[in-house]
């Protein structure tokens, strides 16, 4: 049965406030047409970035039964994205997940969720950076913020130096855990202080992109996981990886300006319901660059 309707498998937390992770990713892909079948990891209260206590559910255990039935119910995905886990103890369970349900034509997405502004999660120790270095070696497309990257490559945050040279570097490495493509976000640029820039390399093309964002300076948590999103929508759309690229940075610039007028405290998420329409317009001007 063949309905049109692409499918993604969404293997990331619930938290109940604050617009990240599933709450961002559901809203995001449908309003672009595609179907979120979730698989959760993990049920917050609250997500972890800026709020002092959450509740927390660890979906550990609960994993494995989920993903039985979906394998008795014969379901099959367009993409498997992860992201946020519940537990170190979720990576083989989530490693056999890929194994069993990708395919030759299908996509794996990991975003590895594990900290920004130079620190990690306080739901994470630092076992979570070997264990995510094994996840990322599954996947087609990785997504790590900069910090992230800095993590998995086992370098320092500084900023400063982050010049086109060392992000292809950083790229380049990031690639030989396994992934096809390599994707930083929120790399800072040696050149302008001002601007933050999402960087890509396609292994196989041997071919660097860069797409500038001109971002107003406000950090909110789950930008990731909508900018990721919209990346894996465009895809499955047929775009290229570049306008993925670019739609996804173009779209989060936007849905940070029109929250960044309203001073309410960042932790409350981008003012995603306002501008979900936007994805259904056609990007006029990309603005990407080969690196
Ligand atoms: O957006 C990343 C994310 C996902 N899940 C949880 C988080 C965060 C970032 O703060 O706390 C629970």
């Amino acid at each position: 049965m063949n309905t049109q309707i692409k499918k993604v498998a969404a293997v990331h937390d619930l938290s109940g406030y604050g617009r990240s992770s599933l709450m961002a990713i559901i809203p995001t892909l449908s309003a672009m047409g595609i179907q979120v079948c979730p698989l959760p990891t993990a049920i917050l209260s609250n997500h972890t970035g800026g709020f002092e206590h959450y509740s927390y559910v660890d979906l550990t255990d609960s994993m494995t039964d989920y993903i039985a039935v979906w394998k008795e119910l014969g379901l099959s995905f367009d993409c498997i994205y992860s992201g946020f886990l519940g537990s170190v103890g979720q990576i083989d369970i989530i490693s056999d997940f890929i194994d069993y349900f990708s395919t030759a034509d299908n996509l794996v997405v990991v975003d590895p969720v594990m900290g920004d502004n130079g620190q990690l999660y306080s739901s994470f120790g630092e076992d979570i950076v070997p264990s995510m270095r094994r996840l990322i070696a599954k996947a087609n497309i990785i997504t790590p913020n900069f910090t992230e990257a800095a993590f998995l490559l086992g370098e320092s945050c500084s900023e400063k130096d982050f010049s086109d040279k060392k992000a292809k570097e950083w790229l380049r490495r990031l690639c030989a855990f396994g992934s096809g493509v390599s994707v930083i976000t929120s790399a800072p640029d040696a050149s302008d202080s001002g601007n933050t820039s999402v960087v890509a390399y396609d292994s196989k093309n041997d071919t660097f992109w860069k797409v500038g964002c001109r971002y107003i300076p406000a950090a909110y948590p789950g930008t990731g996981d909508i900018f990721t999103s919209v990346m894996i929508g465009s895809l499955l759309q047929g775009d290229s990886l570049p306008v993925a690229l670019d739609r996804g940075v173009q779209f989060i610039s936007q849905c940070i300006k029109a929250s960044y007028g309203f001073n309410y405290p960042k932790r409350n998420g981008v003012l995603l319901e306002k501008e979900l329409d936007i994805l259904k317009m056609p990007v006029l001007i990309s603005g990407y660059e080969l690196l």
